[in-house]
Order: structure tokens, then C-alpha cells, then sequence
């Protein structure tokens, strides 16, 4: 019995050293996701665009296929309670140093308006096995209103002619929106709007936004009311 139990380890290690010499050599791959496009403002029950990029920082081809998720968070950590956006499998391989780009219309949950999180985990699944699984998350701040109409709390006309609204939700959150030109006080107008962050329209936030809104104005007043709706 014992020449037969000696030969059997012996194959055992062989397969081990095998595979550590195999995997060295080829590589492996490593995701990453590195951005999340999104407008910064969203509203309960209205869809938003989103998309995200993501790369391939390892050493080795990502085979196809592997599934993305995108989680709507009231924190920056996954867990129970977020609410799953959207779930995209990337279907072809992604080669060492390439990227790739998943998009998706989604539709706002009907949550508590509030400050909340879009995160996204890329290989979800783990069907990639990866230098490292710690890098695979993106998480991208998105302010959520409720359908409910929103307070205007001052309206100001600026020096170029183009309008300001600072305007706030019942539960409290704070926004100000800017006509893209000059428009004229006390007068209904659908004009499409950008979010602005300190009143100065950056490529930026166009881009990241991807934000003109609809506006419907009330006129104005500061008991005055309107609503905002998908363009
Ligand atoms: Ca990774
Ligand atoms: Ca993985």
C-alpha cells in the first residue's frame, strides 16, 4: 500500500505547480469602473440616463460574458434595501487596457425624496475571476425628488438676462436651476433648464448631467409653484 499512497501525492503536487505556472503566465484581468454618467437630479417615477465606463487594468483578456448591476443606494455601501436599476451583461471580451461602456434608460424608484447614490458592481456575479475583486465598484452622488411640486424660493433675474430659480422640495433639499437664455418674468415658459451647482454653466455639467429639464413657471412669486418634468 504504501509505494501506491506515495505516488498518488506525488500527482497531486505536479497539478498544483502546473496550474500556478499556466496562470502566471497568461495573465489575468482586473475591471474597474471608472465612471458613472448621470444627470444629478432625478425624479421619483421619471426615467434618467445612465451610463457607466469601466476598464480593463489587468494583465489578461476579460472573457465574455459578465453581468453589471446598478444599485440605487441611501448609502455608499451596497446592502439590503438598494433597489437594483438596472443589470446589463457585457457579451464580448474586454482585452488587457481596453475599456467598454454600458448604457441604460431607467426609471426613477418611487423612494422618499432625499440625497442618495447611484453605485454601480461590475462582474457581479464573480463569472471573472480578477487580479483584484476589491476595485469593482463606482458610486456617483444623484439628489432625488418626489412627484410632489417643489417650493420656488426666490426667483432672480441675472445679469445676463437669463433667469435663476432657487427653489426647494417639502422634504427640505435645495436646488437652483438657470434658464439656458433670457426669459422674461411672470410668464408660463417651457424653456429647458441646466442644473448648476454655483450659477455658472460648465461643459461639465451639461455633459454630466446630460441635464435640461423642462420647466414649467408659475408666474412668479414666492408663493409660487412649478413642476419639472423629463424633456
Ligand atoms: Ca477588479
Ligand atoms: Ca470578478
Amino acid at each position: 500500500m504504501s509505494p501506491i499512497a506515495i505516488k498518488g501525492r506525488a500527482c497531486v503536487l505536479g497539478t498544483v505547480t502546473l496550474f500556478v505556472v499556466a496562470s502566471s503566465a497568461l495573465g489575468q484581468p482586473d475591471l474597474r469602473p471608472t465612471g458613472i454618467t448621470a444627470p444629478a437630479l432625478g425624479t421619483t417615477q421619471h426615467t434618467i440616463d445612465v451610463s457607466w465606463d469601466a476598464e480593463n487594468r489587468g494583465n489578461g483578456e476579460a472573457k465574455a460574458s459578465w453581468y453589471d448591476t446598478l444599485y440605487l443606494s441611501a448609502d455608499e455601501v451596497v446592502g439590503a434595501g438598494d433597489l437594483t436599476l438596472a443589470q446589463l451583461a457585457r457579451s464580448q471580451p474586454v482585452a488587457a487596457g481596453g475599456t467598454y461602456t454600458l448604457a441604460q434608460t431607467v426609471t426613477v424608484p418611487n423612494v422618499a425624496a432625499g440625497n442618495y447614490y447611484l453605485i454601480v458592481l461590475v462582474d457581479v456575479y464573480n463569472y471573472v475571476y480578477e487580479e483584484s475583486e476589491a476595485n469593482n465598484q463606482f458610486t456617483k452622488a444623484i439628489a432625488i425628488t418626489g412627484p410632489e411640486t417643489l417650493r420656488i424660493v426666490a426667483i432672480n433675474k441675472m445679469a445676463n438676462g437669463r433667469l435663476r430659480i432657487d427653489f426647494q422640495s417639502i422634504s427640505g433639499l435645495t436646488h437652483h436651476l438657470e434658464t439656458c437664455g433670457a426669459m422674461e418674468e411672470g410668464l408660463w415658459a417651457r424653456e429647458p433648464f441646466y442644473i448648476t451647482e454655483d450659477g455658472t454653466e460648465t461643459q461639465e455639467e451639461i455633459a454630466g448631467t446630460g441635464a435640461t429639464l423642462s420647466i414649467y413657471v408659475v408666474p412668479a412669486g414666492p408663493r409660487a409653484f412649478y413642476r419639472i418634468a423629463a424633456p
